[in-house]
């Protein structure tokens, strides 16, 4: 039996991944801080899945111990801070948590065969309409891009495998196999700091809330849905494929999502001073290395909108973003 090291497999991304790999065979073994994802509260525990409670960044020697006992085939990493917003509050942490922690694991993928699997994202090329290198626009997304110069420096110098997966933005709430295991709700976030746009939206909209568009939303991202990420993950985890991808579906602007979503739903929108230092507008003119086959459209909005009504929310988190 094949072994995966899912480190962040607890959160909104990695618990399908796990679920994923443990309905494909694998021995999964699951590092996460839980700063984010869950474990004790919901059902998780029922899962054939060998849980280990730490952080890599702070525990070397515990990310240490688990290569020694489990002898990982793959490592998907995914034990980021993970928000653009939060990573402008709190600079430090985010460049500590995440270049520290990538770093941890790269060191000791040195002499071994392990490859590994890392989501970074389409932000790290900027969205000043010339996407040939990169061009952050938060520290988020500045640790992905010198995430991206570790991952081939260690193959340069070491010929550690990687995969570094530019994704677009994630939207969605469950995959099947979270549906179909009963092992309780996948994570969602709809606050202004975790939550991603068109979540938020959906979220909006099922609360009957008005849809936060920041400035005039004009600007074009690229969006993937959940079940489509997590077959991307596990397609180039087990398929060893080395080098820098993107990953995205389709391409939107901000005001478009916010109309489909406003007409069909009957919701206002509000537009909000945008908290973020970003053009206004924008383009995007990329090609994604993955064909996805989830696209947004009303089937899947009405479900992820009934699945969302009558949550219980806190109306001080729809609009908390930091100002950057
Ligand atoms: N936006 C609004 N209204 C909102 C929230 C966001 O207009 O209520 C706008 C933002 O100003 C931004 C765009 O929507 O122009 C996307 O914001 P977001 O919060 O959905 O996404 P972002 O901060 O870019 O980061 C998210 C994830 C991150 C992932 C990234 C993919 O948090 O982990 O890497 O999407 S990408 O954006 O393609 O780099």
């Amino acid at each position: 039996m094949k072994t995966v090291l899912i480190l962040g497999g607890m959160g909104f991304i990695g618990w399908p991944t796990s679920l994923k790999f443990l309905n494909e065979g694998y021995r999964v073994v699951v590092v996460d801080n839980l700063s984010r994802g869950d474990y004790k509260v919901a059902d998780r525990q029922k899962a054939d899945i060998i849980f280990k409670y730490f952080d890599i960044q702070k525990n070397p020697r515990l990310l240490k111990e688990c290569f020694d006992k489990y002898s990982p085939d793959h490592v998907i990493h995914l034990a980021e801070q993970r928000s653009a917003p939060h990573s402008m509050m709190d600079r430090c942490h985010t460049v500590e948590n995440n270049i520290i922690g990538t770093h941890n694991i790269l060191n000791l993928l040195v002499g071994t065969k392990t490859n590994i699997v890392h989501i970074g994202s389409m932000g790290v090329y900027g969205y000043d309409g010339k996407q040939d290198g990169f061009n952050p626009g938060s520290i988020y997304h500045m640790t992905k891009c010198m995430d991206n110069q570790m991952f081939r420096y260690y193959n340069k110098n070491w010929n550690i495998g990687y995969s570094d997966l530019h994704q677009g933005i994630v939207w969605g709430w469950e995959t099947s196999l979270t549906q179909e295991k009963n092992y309780g709700k996948n994570t969602f976030d709809y606050d202004g700091i975790y939550g991603t746009v068109f979540n938020r939206f959906c979220f909006q909209a099922a609360n009957n809330l008005p849809l936060t568009i920041y400035g005039s939303g004009k600007r074009a991202r690229a969006f993937i849905h959940l079940e489509d990420s997590v077959k991307a993950l596990f397609d180039y985890t087990t398929q060893h494929k080395t080098g820098t991808f993107n990953l995205f579906t389709e391409i939107h602007t901000i005001s478009d999502l916010a109309e489909i979503i406003s007409k069909r739903y009957n919701v206002d929108i509000s537009y909000i001073d945008n908290p973020r230092n970003e053009l206004d507008e924008n383009t995007l003119d990329m090609k994604s290395d993955y064909t996805g086959k989830t696209l947004i459209n009303s089937t899947h909005t009405d479900k992820i909108i009934d699945s969302l009504r009558g949550i219980e929310y806190n109306k001080e988190l729809i609009c908390n973003s930091p100002r950057w």
